[in-house]
């Protein structure tokens, strides 16, 4: 584990200061789609799993049926959660996937969806390793690319393998107009899995560790569409949860490396005219991981600061008087000795920044005059962290300064 992390951030610290790192760039070719273009879904590319949804034992309400809440409606598929009984169950809805029809190992997988949101809903576009059932989750594998649940903005992408015990790993990113179109994606290689959506990327993780026990993800997957409702994560529907609730989808996608991968299928002609770009933006990402990178800028609350572009490429931060702090939830993955790097201007050299964990102070670092606030040099301090989910705050004991970077490195 320690070994991935680190290479982690070592990609990401070559990739702050600029080192070219030899990376492969992928040419994408169409290998498979469904644009769900007929009138009805295409047999070919899914099945219908039947049957109450809580024999997943994820405790969802509702009773997939086979075939009656799925249809394609201009070009679209929809998947339609109703409020009715079936099967001693309260909810009807529908889960198709593509086991045994089409299965990939890496490629870059995308669907565009638009899902529906309400107490209790649960949209998913995931993959499961094509060896499931006869290897139990989480031995198959699992990987989540988009997963929503009620009515936040967050989107969840995912994976879970088995090494002793299930492990996973993973971020959401809170995405504006939820409710609307976007591009829901991955990239995945045999080192690294990276989310995206609307082609901006939020996640990366890597299964190069062979400690970690990620053989899962070299193996096939295949693709399942649901839109459940209820269960142990989202909850039951409310009074205000509207029903017939709508996933739709316009298409999925599946390209591979041209280098690497050999088609497997002929994909239909992609439409004419592409879809037009949605005009959203991604608001903030969370659940950054320590060994890491962290922009300054993409806190998760802040006081008394505010953002401008940065010289070095993005945003920095601005902390102009003293007082002002910006919080960052984190995942710490192991308890130790970390090196923090501030990647820091000052045209004043008053400048003082405090790191505090869960309110105790770890580090106090003073920022030099660096000759102007855009002028960038790295500030390091090293700190105590333990492992888990928690909130890191940098305060400006004194300000007169700009942040545009943190990183976190383990110390030996
Ligand atoms: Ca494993
Ligand atoms: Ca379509
Ligand atoms: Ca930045």
């Amino acid at each position: 584990m320690v070994k991935r992390l680190y290479l982690l951030f070592i990609l990401a610290l070559c990739a702050a200061i600029g080192i070219l790192v030899p990376v492969h760039a992928a040419t994408w070719i169409l290998v498979w789609n469904d644009e769900f273009s007929g009138s009805s879904i295409d047999r070919a590319n899914w099945n219908f799993e039947t049957g109450p949804s809580d024999s997943w034992n994820s405790g969802e309400l509702d009773y997939c049926t086979n075939g009656a809440n799925v249809r394609i409606q201009d070009g679209v598929l929809v998947i339609e959660a109703r409020q009715e009984n079936v099967g001693g169950m309260n909810y009807t809805s529908a889960r198709i996937n593509t086991k045994g029809k089409r299965e990939f190992t890496y490629g870059k997988i995308e669907a565009r969806i638009a899902i529906p949101t309400g107490k209790g809903l649960w949209p998913q576009f995931w993959m499961l390793g094509a060896n499931y059932p006869g290897m139990a989750w989480p031995g198959c594998g699992e990987i989540d690319i988009m997963s929503h649940t009620n009515t936040d903005r967050l989107n969840y992408g995912s994976i879970y393998w088995d090494n002793n015990g299930c492990q996973s790993y993973g971020a959401n990113v809170r995405v504006s107009n939820i409710t609307s179109y976007h591009v829901y994606s991955i990239e995945w290689s045999p080192a690294t899995i990276k989310w995206f959506v609307d082609g901006i990327q939020y996640c990366e993780g890597s299964l190069l560790d062979d400690a970690a026990g990620m053989e899962e993800f070299q193996k096939p997957f295949f693709i399942v569409l649901n839109l459940a409702v209820g269960g142990n994560w989202a909850g039951s529907p409310d009074a205000k949860t509207v029903f017939p609730a709508k996933m739709l989808v316009d298409y999925i996608r599946v390209y591979q490396d041209e280098a690497s991968i050999k088609p497997t299928s002929s994909p239909t002609p992609l439409p004419a005219s592409p879809t037009p770009k949605p005009t959203i933006t991604i608001l903030a990402v969370t659940g950054k991981g320590i060994p890491g990178k962290i922009e300054a800028e993409n806190y998760d609350d802040m006081s008394g600061i505010q953002t401008e572009a940065c010289s070095e490429g993005g945003l920095n931060v601005v902390i102009r008087e003293k007082g002002g702090w910006m919080d960052y939830h984190v995942r710490v993955r192991t308890t130790g000795s970390y090196q923090v790097s501030y990647r820091v201007a000052s045209p004043s050299g008053t400048g003082q920044i405090q790191l505090l964990a869960n309110s105790d102070l770890l580090a106090t670092s003073t920022i030099p005059n660096t000759g102007g606030w855009q002028s960038w040099i790295t500030v390091k301090a090293t700190v105590n962290l333990k492992e888990g989910t928690q909130t890191l705050r940098l305060y400006a004991r004194w300000g007169g300064f700009n942040i545009n970077w943190i990183t976190f490195e383990q110390r030996k």
